[in-house]
């Protein structure tokens, strides 16, 4: 192990339902941040919108009910004592919330903290995945566009007890993009959070693929940028609605290296060599060496989807 290390944590959430309080879910993220630290842990990762059930899968006419999901301060009064137990113990996090802003702007969010409990930086959900208009006839819905707005901050990243950390949230975790941008911030560490349900309202999905896709995602994006992974679940049935498990802790050689067992609040925690993705970025991995950014212009110049210049032969599929 160099000398460069962190032991870090993942902090899955079992179910939050409709009737818990802030206060009774901070009160769980402050059990596990303890036995993080008790650990020996200088970090633990929380999952998105980690304070609330997972509120987008309901379809609210009135917008007074859908205020009650939001957070207009961070830290506020509830969640203060996970901002003080923090310090007290000397522990960063990552956590995941929906935010409102003063000028009533609403972001699918995260923070990142440090060991003396103070918001080192801000993060706000660039792919927010689902749909915004009303479909009741679905089993449930999945509102994120109706609930948030595109984040504004792009992928930044941010120094951190010796490290350079950088964020994502959920669907973020299924985009090349994100990784690669904090990547090439410098990255060392990609905390994520996320709530996925086990069924696909889209379309007939076998549920093992859903577990599939989620590994294969984080595992390939850390080895293609080099970075250690925290990925961690909101999940188990939220009033009857499942959402699956899986938090982990992927290194930079793609390998999972420690992973949650329950639906349940669960901590995982392992000793990260910071200096493992330096192996692969001097090598295999090094951007300046081998990326060919003059043939990537399409990918920023267009989302895709439609018929794009350039393309060439062949004729239809038969
Ligand atoms: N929260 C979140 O982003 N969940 C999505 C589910 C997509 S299904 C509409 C995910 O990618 O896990």
């Amino acid at each position: 192990m160099s000398s460069n290390s962190m032991k870090m944590a993942v902090g899955q959430l079992g179910p939050i339902h409709l009737a818990d309080s802030r206060e009774a879910v901070v009160a769980r993220l402050v059990s596990m941040l303890r036995e993080a630290a008790a650990g020996g842990c200088k970090f633990i990762a929380f999952p998105e919108l980690a304070l609330t059930t997972f509120f987008p899968r309901y379809w609210y006419d009135d917008e007074a009910e859908v205020a009650g999901f939001y957070e207009s301060e961070m830290p506020n009064a509830a969640t203060q004592p996970l901002f003080d137990e923090a310090a007290r113990l000397g522990i960063g996090f990552y956590l995941g919330y929906a935010e409102l802003t003063p000028e009533r702007r609403r972001f699918n969010t995260s923070v990142l903290v440090g060991p003396d409990g103070v918001i080192v930086g801000k993060y706000r959900k660039v792919h927010l995945p689902g749909h915004a208009d009303n479909r009741p006839t679905l089993p449930f819905q999945h509102l994120e566009k109706r609930y948030f707005e595109v984040g504004d901050l792009g992928f930044p990243t941010f120094a951190s007890q010796g490290t350079t950390f950088g964020m994502c949230i959920c669907n973020d975790r299924r985009w090349p993009e994100a990784y690669r941008v904090l990547a090439m911030r410098g990255a060392d560490v990609v905390a994520l959070g996320y709530n996925t349900p086990s069924h696909n309202i889209y379309y007939e999905e076998p549920p093992h693929l859903r577990m599939f896709h989620h590994r294969l995602v984080m595992q390939s994006a850390a080895y293609q940028n080099c970075i250690w992974v925290l990925a961690s679940a909101k999940c188990g049935a939220e009033d009857g609605f499942h959402m699956h498990g899986g938090s982990c802790i992927i290194a930079p050689s793609g390998e999972i290296v420690a992973q949650t067992s329950s639906e349940d609040d669960e901590v995982i925690q392992h000793h990260c060599d910071l200096d493992l993705g330096k192996r692969y970025r001097k090598t295999v991995f090094n951007f300046a060496r081998h990326r060919r950014p003059e043939h990537y212009g399409l990918i920023t110049e267009s989302a895709g989807g439609e018929q794009v210049a350039g393309q060439q032969g062949g004729t239809e599929p038969s």
